[in-house]
């Protein structure tokens, strides 16, 4: 049996009356978020016995493991050593006792554990219970023979064409995840077409761009990679692999010398990375993230890897370590003596993006409710910066503040604050590596913020809110008069979907940075759209409404991609 989607899960999330939920409702939105089903199959996990807990048959243990993959894993780690959520594990479980753990997870807790007495029966809160004081079984390890396995290359780069045959505006393409039917769709940024959908793996996660910007790479959660050519008469996936059994980013090299030459992908499961061939995506070399974590520096036996970015200061991956809150900088230049760099920051690294000149990547540390800055230059921690609570920037927005000159700004899932971080050491260094100050947008549940340095407006969603006025709309601040506050724009009523959650998310340009594109994204049945606004007169220009366009989330603008415009 397949529990309910993530979609799905916000839909119970935010339909139950406020009455059930103890907790305030903004405290709904990072699990809803974080609370995703795990794509790890959970038959795959073995069956195991703990003494001290309590009996189980087979039949429970494996239904029990199938809730826990799909509706705990997310928070709690595959491994229940704790990420978001806490550990679970048998030696403290089983010290707390059944009636104490069925009661928390019935009703919750103000740290964040969310009431399941309307998503679980009664039997499966007393099965979940009886099931968390058993060590948690393992799922299979992906290496080398399981990549190969998977690897496909469809079209051999010698057979692959040697100028684009195709008469697109490559760099104004939009590539747009269709997340729950398993695709994304090739948008003309020009004339709004849809060019094509391609199959992909489940649920693509982000789609990034080669140097060179001829291949477009999409990674599922289910951990597989497409490997799309752009330059082909119609664009295709010409090589495809499963790099693990769950994962969220993939990256290629964007260092001079080393353009196309190589592709990154970082799983959840199985904790690892892996350096690809970036014309065939031939696996190359795994690495483990397994480790000790920065704080109290214990074993963490599933540290997951978050964001991968290019550096363009060195042939270095910078590849953020969730759980130990490690960012590793991984030097592809010989990868059979791979150099790694450790910094020590801080937990849970999450989502992150350059700052303006593209030397300091700025990094969410999501549970510790900081910004850390690693200077790709020097290959070292700059800073660290506190900002609001649970910071979400996505890749975060640039722009040039009238007092503190160029900042970077977060927006967080669990405030209403944008939180604006000074990035200019040179000329202005009693603002550099400080928030500066904080803007106050419409609520908490935001997901990303955008701007674009052709653009006088910053845009920050708010898809997780529980409130349906500020799910289904977006804030725009004027750059030159922060102060003034934001102006709502009615995205989801501007796309006239009919029912359903309508969230507004990831603010997109295009290339000229004339027009953002939002997605209102709806439940998988119901109908979604793309909405795109005139940048300069917030005025809709169009919606894009095709029942093609099924779930849509990420869109990723070739060029912005490419070369890192935000
Ligand atoms: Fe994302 C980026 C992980 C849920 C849409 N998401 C990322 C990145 C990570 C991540 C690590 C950075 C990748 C990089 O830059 O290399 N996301 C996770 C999760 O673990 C989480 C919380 C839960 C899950 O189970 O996946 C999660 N993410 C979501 C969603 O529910 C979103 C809103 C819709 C969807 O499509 O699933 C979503 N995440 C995105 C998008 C980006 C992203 C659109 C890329 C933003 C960008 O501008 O680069």
């Amino acid at each position: 049996m397949h529990y309910p989607s993530f979609v799905l899960s916000i839909f119970l999330a935010s339909s139950l009356p406020l009455s059930t939920s103890l907790f305030a409702k903004e405290s709904n939105a990072p699990k809803q978020y974080e609370g995703a089903s795990s794509t790890v199959p959970p038959a795959s996990a073995q069956v195991v016995r703990t003494p001290g807990a309590p009996d189980l048959s087979d039949t429970d243990f494996s239904k029990a493991k199938q809730i826990y993959f799909e509706r705990c894993a997310g928070c709690h780690g595959v491994l229940r050593k704790g990420a978001t959520g806490k550990a679970l594990v048998p030696k403290e479980t089983q010290a707390k006792g059944q009636i104490y753990l069925e009661t928390f997870i019935k009703f919750g807790s103000p740290g964040g554990m969310p009431s399941w007495k309307d998503e679980l029966s009664p039997e499966e809160i007393t099965l979940m219970a009886n099931y968390i004081q058993h060590a948690p079984p393992t799922p299979p390890e992906f290496g080398m023979k399981e990549m190969k396995a998977t690897w496909k290359v469809v079209i051999k780069p010698k057979d692959r064409p040697t100028k684009q045959l195709n008469k697109l505006n490559l760099s104004n393409l939009f590539s747009v995840t269709l997340r729950d039917a398993g695709q994304i769709a090739l948008i003309d940024g020009d004339t709004k077409d849809i060019i094509k959908v391609i199959n992909t793996g489940y649920a693509v996660h982000i789609s990034r761009l080669s140097s060179s910007g001829r291949y477009l790479f999409v990674i599922g959660r289910d951990a597989k990679i497409n490997m799309i050519d752009l330059w082909m008469k119609e664009p295709a996936s010409v090589a495809e692999i499963k790099v693990g059994l769950e994962a969220r980013s993939v990256e290629t090299s964007k260092y001079k010398g080393f353009e196309d030459k190589y592709a990154i992908a970082g799983s959840y499961w199985p904790p690892q990375y892996v350096i690809m061939d970036g014309e065939s995506l031939e696996p190359l070399k795994i690495v483990s993230t397994r480790g000790m974590t920065v704080d109290t520096q214990e074993y963490h036996p599933e540290p997951r890897v978050a964001a991968i970015i290019a550096s363009h200061e060195k042939p270095e991956f910078i590849v953020n370590v969730k759980e130990t809150g490690k960012v590793l900088l991984v030097n592809y230049e010989d990868i059979n003596n791979l150099k790694s760099t450790s910094i020590d920051t801080a937990r849970f690294l999450h989502d992150g993006g350059w700052d303006n000149t593209h030397r300091y990547f700025l990094a969410a540390a999501n549970k510790s409710n900081q910004i850390v800055v690693i200077d790709s230059r020097k290959g070292k921690l700059e800073a660290i910066v506190d900002v609001g609570k649970i910071p979400h920037p996505g890749r975060g927005a640039n722009f040039e503040h009238p007092k503190f000159g160029p900042v970077w700004a977060t927006s967080h899932l669990g405030d209403d604050s944008i939180a604006l971080i000074g990035t200019d050491p040179k000329n202005h260094p009693q603002y550099a590596w400080k928030k500066v100050t904080t803007l106050q947008g419409q609520g908490g549940g935001s997901l990303f913020i955008k701007t674009h340095p052709k653009s006088k407006h910053l845009y920050v969603d708010t898809p997780l809110n529980p409130d349906e006025k500020i799910s289904q709309s977006v804030a725009v601040f004027t750059l030159k008069n922060l102060d003034a506050g934001y102006k709502v724009l009615p995205i989801a009523e501007w796309a006239n979907l009919g029912e359903g959650p309508k969230r507004v998310t990831q603010p997109e340009y295009n290339k000229a940075g004339d027009e953002v594109w939002f997605s209102v994204w709806n439940g998988k049945e119901q109908r979604s759209a793309l909405v795109v606004v005139d940048d300069k007169t917030l005025k809709l220009k169009k919606v894009i409404d095709d029942k093609r366009l099924v779930t849509p989330t990420g869109k990723f603008n070739v060029y912005n991609t490419r070369f890192d415009i935000y």
